[in-house]
């Protein structure tokens, strides 16, 4: 089936925060931003702003109703500052004018007067001053520091990934509507309605309930607005809860990269120890997160690392420590992926590592390492792993010895071009680390003519979670889709929700949703029972007629539907469903977060350009662990985008913060994301097919957030073609790989490397 969002999207009619009609009176917002990273606030002019026309009014902290706290999972971070500022974008006033001009023109004409203080940037030096988001944790297994003197060899090394900017293509707002008795409306892009809900409630100080979140859907969401859309709509929320006027802001490109908090960049440190055999007998690992001024979400991401750091080798011996270190930059947030990408960067490194020293290729060690079913994490958990499976499959079926072959020759018969393969084989955990928020619910109503709407507390951002929603629905009414309607999210319908992330959208709510249709079916084969004279478990439904056992009757689901409401019985229902068996314990760092883990493997070819230092992306093959996917072209498009955008996070998208904490890498001149000539050249895609009950809906697995991490596969194939360039030099697990990085490496060791170059390039340029 295809995505029902498909024809609107085309033809340009789908609705999005910018596209809802504003209503007359409506007000404009703007923000003023703090130009410092760290200082004492000791002046702010609103004055001149407030003259200019068609500015009705400008706020600062201390309009706030409420309280100035919109901290989800530690209250550190005000809404607006009030006497300090803490990193380069913070919010400090907002301007409410007549348009969106006057408002952009008036913040222009504030003035702050603040006194800088010192600022970090660097993790490592926050750490080292004892500037943490929480106290470290460490998860163990084994005895790490007295395996390693068993093992045959041990490595140490550093690795640092950078961040990465979400770049959904519509940008960070909401619009906030009055209604009556000081309720207020608020259409908001946001992956978590709740979160929004709860954030205005705490900053104006109203009820929840007098608070209405709305959403239809968004362009893009990567976990930018699992907590950060939260800002924007209580801004415009306590502009309305003030004004009594509808206030709008949508942000522009430049103000949403330089307000917003971004993936978390990691420096981290390694130390692995492998037997003769090449069994990983030990590793230790320090990783330090650079989290930003506030905590945001940076806890549970800091947890997601530390449970990812093996990714998919079974290690029986492992020291796992983190710190999540408070900088002067904005609050590092969600991003697909949700620290795991960052640990399994560290392991890969380690491997990589142990690879250069040894002269093995790195395959071989992770072959030799990989999960088997009933292996321990060291948190506890002992993995059901198709991990071996996924990696066979993709050797046999993308024909890894042809492969190498090919690039060896390649190798052989190429001076200045030369390729890399790498292998990227992953398991991700499936559930929020967080158990209570593993729930979620769906409330079905069938009308009296036979069509359906189902709403639920998952939000659509392009994942396609509204097409599976439809899917559940049609599938256990057996009725056409077309008959079936997904409605917007909105906190009036579903309450409480989690906020659409953590890949276990469709699995939570596709769930809720199951329970919710299956109800009002059963109430409704009971009502056929009877008036067929039969029992209830002899009636089905199938392509909207009704069966006794497997004899068609004269009874479709529209009479059906009718009757069941003549009767007096309900066809409407409220599903709750809530994922069994899970459980951590935080004293102990043991438990079972996972319902289940998604595996899968990547064969990663490239050809660097030993000139320029530019690469290609020859192809990746993937082959994916879906389980019985419910959407199978939903499931690559996910896939294919995931490891897109992965590759660029490794190779290409490069955030630069001056020593300052300002933002320079402020628009997408400076800042590069891949494009259709930066994709691979081939993504070929193999399903691995299983039918085991994990708890995910219809035997499908969870789809959105594994595959990002095949795009590391492409930061260590770039690397082992540097190294068929230029054996002598070892490059830095400095992540991501931009074409410097790779000219840089490649002329590394070579005395002489930097007049070569020159030589070389006026011989082209005299061409
Ligand atoms: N969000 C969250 C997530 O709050 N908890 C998680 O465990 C998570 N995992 C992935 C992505 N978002
Ligand atoms: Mo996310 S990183 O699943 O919002």
């Amino acid at each position: 089936m295809k995505n029902i969002d498909s024809f609107s999207h085309t033809r340009g009619e789908s609705v999005y925060l910018d596209d809802i009609p504003l209503l007359r009176g409506t007000l404009f917002a703007a923000c003023y931003d703090s130009p410092v990273a760290h200082g004492k606030l000791l002046h702010l002019d609103t004055s001149e702003a407030e003259k200019q026309k068609g500015v009705i009014r400008v706020l600062t902290h201390r309009d706030i109703t409420g309280i100035n706290q919109i901290g989800g999972i530690i209250p550190d971070e005000p809404l607006f500052a009030d006497d300090h500022v803490h990193f380069c974008g913070m919010p400090l006033a907002l301007v409410l004018a007549e348009t969106d001009e006057a408002a952009r023109h008036a913040v222009k004409k504030i003035k702050a007067e603040i006194e800088p203080l010192p600022v970090i940037t660097d993790p490592r030096v926050a750490a080292a001053h004892n500037e943490l988001i929480i106290p470290p944790r460490t998860f163990r297994i084994g005895d790490s520091a007295a395996a390693f003197g068993q093992c045959a060899h041990v490595f140490e090394g550093r690795c640092d990934n950078n961040g990465q900017e979400h770049l959904y293509i519509e940008t960070q707002g909401a619009y906030a509507v009055p209604q009556e008795q000081g309720m207020i409306r608020v259409y908001s892009s946001t992956q978590g309605p709740t979160a929004v809900q709860r954030a205005i409630s705490k900053v104006t100080g109203l009820p929840m309930h007098q608070i209405e979140v709305d959403v239809t859907r968004l362009g893009g969401g990567f976990g930018g607005k699992e907590d950060q859309a939260n800002t924007w709509a209580a801004l415009c929320a306590l502009g309305a809860h003030l004004t009594r006027r509808p206030v709008k802001y949508s942000l522009h490109r430049m103000e949403d990269m330089r307000m917003t908090g971004k993936r978390h960049p990691y420096s981290s440190d390694f130390k692995i120890g492998l037997d003769k055999d090449l069994k990983i007998i030990a590793f230790e690992t320090t990783a330090y997160q650079n989290a930003g001024a506030a905590a945001d979400l940076s806890p549970a991401v800091m947890e997601r690392t530390l449970f990812h750091c093996t990714n998919t080798y079974y290690i029986p011996n492992v020291t796992a420590t983190a710190f999540s270190c408070r900088t002067h930059l904005p609050p590092n947030t969600a991003f697909r992926g949700f620290g795991g990408p960052q640990g399994m960067f560290i392991i890969e490194s380690a491997i990589a590592r142990a690879a250069d020293e040894l002269g093995v290729p790195a395959w071989e060690i992770q072959q030799r390492n990989l999960l088997k079913t009933g292996d321990e994490f060291p948190y506890g958990q002992k993995v059901d792993s198709e991990a071996i499976e996924c990696w066979d499959k993709a050797f046999r079926e993308f024909d890894m010895p042809a492969l190498q072959e090919k690039v060896r020759a390649f190798n052989a018969g190429h001076t200045y071009h030369k390729k890399g393969i790498a292998v990227m084989p992953i398991c991700f955990g499936i559930s929020f680390t967080n158990t209570l928020m593993n729930q979620a619910r769906s409330l079905v109503h069938v009308y009296t003519d036979g069509s359906v709407v189902v709403s639920t507390g998952a939000v659509e951002m392009g994942q396609g979670v509204n097409t599976k929603m439809l899917q559940v629905a049609a599938r256990v009414f057996s009725i056409d889709p077309a008959r079936i309607r997904v409605n917007s999210t909105n906190t009036y319908r579903i309450a409480n929700t989690s906020p659409s992330a953590a890949s276990a959208t469709a699995d939570l709510n596709g769930k809720a949703t199951y329970i919710a249709c299956m109800a009002i079916l059963e109430r409704m084969k009971a009502v056929a029972a009877g008036l067929l004279g039969v029992q209830p478990a002899d009636i089905f439904i199938r392509d909207e007629w009704v069966y006794i056992r497997d004899t068609k009757t004269e009874l479709h689901w529209n009479q059906l539907v009718i009757t069941t409401h003549n009767q007096r019985v309900s066809l409407s229902e409220h599903g709750h469903y809530s994922t069994p068996d899970i459980y951590f314990d935080k004293t102990k760092e043991k438990g079972h977060p996972f319902a289940y883990h998604v595996f899968g493997t990547s064969i990663t070819e490239v050809t660097v350009d030993c000139i320029r230092g530019t690469y290609e992306i020859d192809g990746v093959h993937i082959l994916h662990d879906a389980g019985s996917s419910m959407n199978p072209l939903i499931d690559r498009g996910q896939i294919e985008g995931g490891l897109v955008q992965g590759i660029g996070w490794m190779t290409m998208e490069e955030i630069v913060y001056d020593a300052q904490g300002k933002l320079r890498s402020n628009a997408l001149s400076t800042y590069k994301v891949p494009d259709i000539y930066s994709v691979p050249k081939v993504i070929n895609l193999s399903f691995l097919h299983t039918e085991k009950d994990n708890p995910a809906i219809f035997r499908s697995k969870a789809v959105g957030e594994p595959p990002l991490m095949y795009g590391i596969g492409v930061y260590f194939a770039l690397r082992n073609a540097i190294r068929q360039f230029n054996p002598a030099v070892k490059p830095a697990f400095d992540a991501p790989m931009t074409p410097e990085k790779v000219l840089m490496n490649l002329y590394g060791k070579i005395p002489g490397a930097a007049a070569a170059v020159t030589d070389r390039l006026t011989a082209v340029a005299a061409n």
